[in-house]
């Protein structure tokens, strides 16, 4: 018996959505649209949860350069952070990691940077609260042509 159990069969017309549902899902496609229509994005902007005495922390994410002019990260102000700086960690010849400031990150038109660990990173100098997995930390990225973007970092591991 068990092999005859016969199931529901749904015929293509039950699975078709109508015209309104499709006019529903184009209006939000071109919605979609005209919001990475922005000229920079700055996407999946995440740090490292740090409770504790360590008084640096470090955020990453992905910065969308979609107009057609160079942009210039100049600057990241983050309120619980003493001081906030652009910074780049390299590795030397003996595979010693370190990290300079630098005063500005370009992204070329049409491109995006990556800000992740080992590579260039907003800093967070004199950090003066804990950072707990799930907090979100407002982050204003300074850019040269675009002005200021508000945006929220995640605190995960990774
Ligand atoms: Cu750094």
């Amino acid at each position: 018996m068990i092999g005859n159990i016969s199931r529901p069969r749904f015929k293509g017309r039950i699975n078709q959505p109508g015209w309104g549902v499709r006019l529903l899902a184009l209006v939000s496609l071109v919605l979609v649209a005209c919001a990475s229509s922005e000229q920079i994005t700055a996407t999946d902007l995440w740090g490292r949860p740090s409770p504790g005495s360590a008084t640096n922390a470090a955020f990453y994410g992905t910065i969308l350069n979609h107009g057609a002019e160079l942009e210039e990260l100049v600057a990241a102000d983050i309120e619980i952070c003493g001081q906030t700086e652009l910074h780049k960690s390299t590795l030397d010849e003996n595979s010693v990691m370190s990290m300079q400031h630098v005063e500005k990150i370009v992204i070329p038109p049409g491109e995006m940077i990556q800000l992740e660990p080992g590579g260039l990173h907003i800093m967070c100098i004199d950090r003066q609260a804990d950072l707990d997995p799930g907090d979100l930390i407002p982050i204003g990225l300074q850019f040269a042509n675009f002005g200021e973007l508000s945006v929220e970092a995640e605190i995960r591991e990774q």
